[in-house]
């Protein structure tokens, strides 16, 4: 594990605040993160000085499979063991309402046990599915203020998934019997990124037919064993509470294997690479649409001044170019 830096100037009272836990200078720092303010990155810088700890976990899955719900099981369990424990949904739909959604959920548990618990709900604004920047960046400052388990809700899309695989220590791959929806996730490609499969609703009579082709599928290796990890399939029931503890223990022993094999910090580095790439990705997309904007009058007109296609692009490839 990496070593906790000491915290070199703890002048600034939001961060020492953060840093004591107050959940209103959290939710300060984390919007000034989320939106790349200049004050935000500087919590940012700091606060990647002090990560290097937390065990991260991602959970991905298409609306409605069961993931919040899940998440609030695991929230219950981990905090029963005095872990702090953060959480960043990013929401497509309406993070505000599903934010509260949760937050119902959990007030309706024990009280003392969500001092330790923080729920971040982030709209992803356009981004279409997976995980964005903003959400590999609040993981990095979750793992600064000392939470002890970072959980990351996706929307399941495919290919974007492999974003969250590169940031998480362990990925969840949530699916429900019945949906065909499987299948689909199969041929698209997202059968093959779970460190583990979990049948939720798994009450249903069809679970078993879908356990059958998640084990044939890992078994004939279509699916991808990460770092040589066996993908386990775990059959539950987020609303019913059923084994629940049969994934915490699985997630336990993949913590341990990521622990033997050298692959906590790598995956660490992984995370911070994915913050580099994605946020220069999203940079690089600012300027290209305000680059199209201004040279808007050149592609409407390139037709009628008998400008070929290619010349227009590369001419407007220059001037991008010239602003990056
Ligand atoms: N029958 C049944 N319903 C469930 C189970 N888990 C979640 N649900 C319900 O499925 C719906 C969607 O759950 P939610 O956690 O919001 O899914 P998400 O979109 O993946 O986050 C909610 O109405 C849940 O109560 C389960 O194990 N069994
Ligand atoms: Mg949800």
């Amino acid at each position: 594990m990496l070593k906790r830096k000491e915290v070199l100037k703890l002048n600034h009272e939001l961060l020492k605040k953060a840093l004591e836990g107050d959940e209103l200078s959290i939710s300060k720092i984390f919007t000034n993160i989320e939106y790349s303010t200049k004050d935000g990155m500087e919590y940012l810088k700091e606060l990647s000085l002090r990560a290097g700890n937390a065990y991260t976990i991602g959970i991905t899955g298409s609306p409605g499979a069961g993931k919040s719900t899940l998440i609030s099981d695991l929230i219950e369990e981990y905090a029963k063991n005095d872990l702090k424990i953060g959480v960043i949904m990013i929401d497509p739909s309406s993070p505000f309402s599903k934010g509260s959604f949760m937050g119902n959920r959990i007030r309706m548990q024990d009280k003392t046990m969500l001092k330790n618990v923080f729920i971040r709900s982030i709209a992803s604004r356009g981004f279409l599915g997976g995980v964005s920047a903003e959400a590999i960046m609040l993981m990095e400052a979750m793992d600064g203020l000392g939470f002890d388990k970072i959980i990351v809700e996706t929307v399941g899309s495919g290919q974007t998934d492999t974003d969250i695989v590169s940031a998480v220590h362990s990925i969840l791959v949530l699916v429900i019997p019945g949906s065909g929806d499987e299948i689909q996730a199969l041929k698209a490609g997202i059968m093959e990124i779970g460190d583990f499969y979990v049948i939720n609703k798994s009450d249903k009579i069809e679970a078993e037919s879908l356990y059958n082709s998640i084990k044939f599928a890992i078994e004939s290796g279509e699916t991808n064993w990460r770092d040589g990890w066996k993908p386990s399939i775990i059959k539950i029931s987020a609303l019913k509470k059923y084994g629940i503890s049969e994934l915490i223990q699985g997630i336990t022993q993949h913590e341990k294997f990521v622990k033997e094999h050298d692959l906590f910090i790598k995956r660490i580095y992984q995370r911070r690479h994915k913050i580099i790439e994605l946020y220069l990705k999203k940079k690089i997309d600012e300027v290209l649409l305000n680059t199209i904007r201004e040279n808007e009058d050149i592609i409407s007109e390139y037709e009628k001044k008998g400008t070929g296609l290619t010349e227009t692009i590369e001419e407007i490839y220059e001037n991008f170019k010239k602003k990056i």
